[in-house]
């Protein structure tokens, strides 16, 4: 297949001829020569115990297994266990966090501090937490054990459930969906999906919803917060994105996966003036620490941190023939990059008990030794330097794209009036006058089988031209970032009237770097802000809003998706649907669930549907609401509060971003 039918990216288009004519095989390449098997693709293969695996096939009333389960069963216990799967690699990354937290608290992770207190006595208070006479490292450690006991607790409903507006916790309750504890509902699901336990399509369904719940509501937000706590609260930063990040001169370290501790140990390492002067000893200018899917998210929206991309660009960063060492923790690693590394000269370093893999390093992260381990990280990397074969390097020579990162929520409520008036009554004012149509979020993952970025970008560009604030996080971020989106002056140029008027005069992009996976939490939090702020309802449903994941493939985006759609959210993916085997789970999620949760969740593969269905779900969102009709053009002029140009002069830090 040609370059550029593979991905709209110039740079990955120019790696990918590189790995044609060496006759290296990338994941493109797996896609093409292994398709995908119609049956379990649909969702109508049934795996649950050694009678089969039984294929559903047939006319959805006459086929069943060996054991009779039907199709609409089987379908909804394969979704479920995606939701679990999701919900369970979110969590247990937010568990990590909590143990770094609690051996902060305990003075035992030297290398690590709170870095912002404000948010620790704000999480606190979420908790049930006096913070009042206590050191910040005595909050920080009840907050870390009140985070720890929402994994396993035995009784009541997870803490964070209580940040929802109070409606949505009333629909939760009401349908029995309000998770109890993290691990609870994971392995609730596993087990009501084994042979012979839950064998009702809705009520697995409301199962996924409450696993579900327990991701958005609970590891994923606690993730977020932890991070933040720990690492700092993002703020707009500049950087680049783009595989051409990589300097000839440069020791090029690349840091891939999700969790964001090490990483940041990493980027103190690389740039510690020993660590320099060891690199120059061995004939480089210094070390360029470069992210990769999202460990990038998270060091980019704090540092400025330049990304090579996303989850598909993981091959093509080591065929640039620059990487000295690839580190890697968890999550979205690709096994294809152990045997490819041999025929390169880098080194993949995996870093945790969880995810070992052949022909890979094992450099064992504890945050106990957090930044020596680091260290050793790099000096392995710079050692690694004099190896690099010039002749197998090919830089893709596409300049990177800048970029502005690091919206958080409470970065976006300070940009609407400042850290003392600060709130969400611009944007809901700009929604409620029709300047800005919705608000959509767009999420999720790169897959083989799609034109890497097309559906991101075709995707983002269209709904900024309606009118409609985009959010984005994760490899859907980052497919912005690589095309330019990212900066305010581009996207405002290609924005509708209103939003690019309401932009102007917030100071706000309309498309924003929320974060990385686990930060699609930030738009739960976000929505709640709107909901909560008056004049758009007082629930997340019913808000025009929408959330898109066209380039799925991550059982994780499953977990996002279902739990956006729990919390109110109308949701669609792209990328195929793993439930197309059951018309009645199709119309149950479609239809019955409004209903219930007040929102839909879609697939649907044709771009321009997708763009359809999102437009016309969040003008009935608005017609609903009462407010007033969309109708592009027609509204008056936004008064500046800031201009872009000031906005950025005082706000758009730089530490890392210039550098690339
Ligand atoms: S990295 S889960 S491919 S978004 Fe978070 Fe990208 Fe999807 Fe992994």
């Amino acid at each position: 297949m040609k370059e550029n039918m593979r991905s709209v990216d110039p740079a990955a288009q120019v790696l990918l001829k590189v790995a044609g004519e060496k006759n290296i095989k990338t994941s493109f390449d797996r896609a093409d020569k292994l398709k995908p098997c119609p049956i379990g693709h649909q969702g109508a293969c049934c795996k649950m115990c050694h009678m089969g695996p039984c294929r559903l096939v047939g006319k959805e009333e006459e086929a069943e297994g060996v054991c009779g389960a039907t199709l609409p069963v089987v379908t909804a216990r394969n979704f479920a266990r995606m939701v679990a799967a999701g919900t369970a690699a979110h969590s247990d990354h937010a568990r990590d966090l909590a143990n770094t937290l609690l051996a902060v608290g305990r003075g035992e992770a030297k290398d690590f501090q709170v870095k912002d207190v404000r948010k620790l006595n704000r999480v606190a208070g979420y908790l049930g937490i006096n913070v009042e006479g206590k050191s910040v490292n005595k909050v920080a450690e009840e907050v870390a054990l009140k985070f720890l006991e929402q994994f396993g607790q035995q009784r009541g409903e997870l803490a964070y459930l209580g940040r929802a507006p109070k409606k949505r916790q009333e629909i939760w309750k009401k349908l029995g969906i309000a998770p109890r504890a993290i691990d609870r509902e994971c392995v609730e699901m596993l087990h009501r999906t084994t042979m012979g336990v839950d064998q009702e399509m809705n009520n697995i369904m409301l199962g996924a919803m409450r696993a579900s719940l327990a991701d958005g509501w609970g590891g994923s937000m606690m993730g977020t917060d932890i991070s933040d706590i720990l690492f700092g609260t993002p703020k707009p930063v500049r950087s680049n994105a783009s595989l051409d990040v990589f300097m000839q001169d440069h020791v090029n370290l690349v840091v891939h996966g999700h969790e964001p501790s090490f990483a940041e140990m990493l980027v103190i390492a690389s740039e510690d003036p020993e660590i320099v002067a060891y690199a120059k000893s061995k004939g480089a200018k210094g070390v360029k620490l470069v992210g990769m899917c999202c460990t990038a998210n998270e060091i980019l929206i704090r540092h400025g941190i330049a990304t090579a991309g996303g989850f598909l660009q993981q091959e093509l960063g080591i065929l640039t023939g620059m990487v000295e060492a690839m580190v890697v923790d968890v999550q979205c690693i690709m096994p294809a990059i152990g045997e490819l590394s041999k025929q390169y000269h880098t080194k993949v370093i995996t870093t945790t008990p969880k995810g070992k893999m052949k022909d890979a390093i094992h450099i064992e992260y504890d945050e106990h030794h957090a930044l020596d381990l680091a260290k050793k990280v790099v000096r392995l990397a710079i050692d690694n330097f004099p190896n690099r074969n010039k002749e197998k390097v090919t830089p893709a020579n596409v300049r990177p794209a800048d970029m502005i990162a690091g919206f958080s929520h409470e970065y976006i409520e300070y940009m609407q009036g400042g850290q003392f008036r600060g709130s969400f009554r611009p944007l809901n004012d700009a929604i409620i006058a029709g300047r800005i149509r919705g608000v959509v979020g767009i999420a999720g993952c790169n897959n083989p089988r799609i034109t890497q970025d097309s559906l991101h970008n075709f995707l983002s560009r269209e709904l900024i031209k309606n009118d409609v604030l985009v959010v984005q996080t994760g490899c859907s971020a980052m497919a912005s970032a690589k095309a330019g989106y990212m900066t305010p002056e581009n996207a405002l140029e290609n924005a509708g009237q209103g939003l690019r008027e309401v932009c102007e005069a917030i100071g706000i992009p309309p498309i924003l770097h929320m974060g990385s996976c686990v930060d699609n939490s930030r738009i739960l939090t976000v929505a709640t802000a709107i909901a909560e702020e008056g004049g758009l309802g007082d629930d997340i449903g019913g808000l025009p809003a929408v959330g898109i994941a066209p380039e799925w493939m991550s059982e994780k985006a499953i977990a996002i998706g279902t739990y956006l759609v729990a919390s109110g959210v109308p949701t669609i993916f792209g990328a195929g649907s793993p439930v197309s085997a059951s018309k009645s789970l199709k119309d149950l999620m479609e239809n019955k669930w409004w209903e219930m949760v007040n929102a839909g969740f879609y697939f649907e593969e044709d771009p321009g549907k997708i763009l359809e269905l999102t437009l016309k779900l969040i003008d009935a969102a608005r017609e609903k609401l009462k407010i007033r009709k969309y109708e592009p053009g027609r509204f008056g002029t936004e008064r500046v509060l800031m201009d872009m140009a000031a906005r950025r002069a005082s706000s758009f830090a730089t530490p890392h971003g210039e550098r690339a």
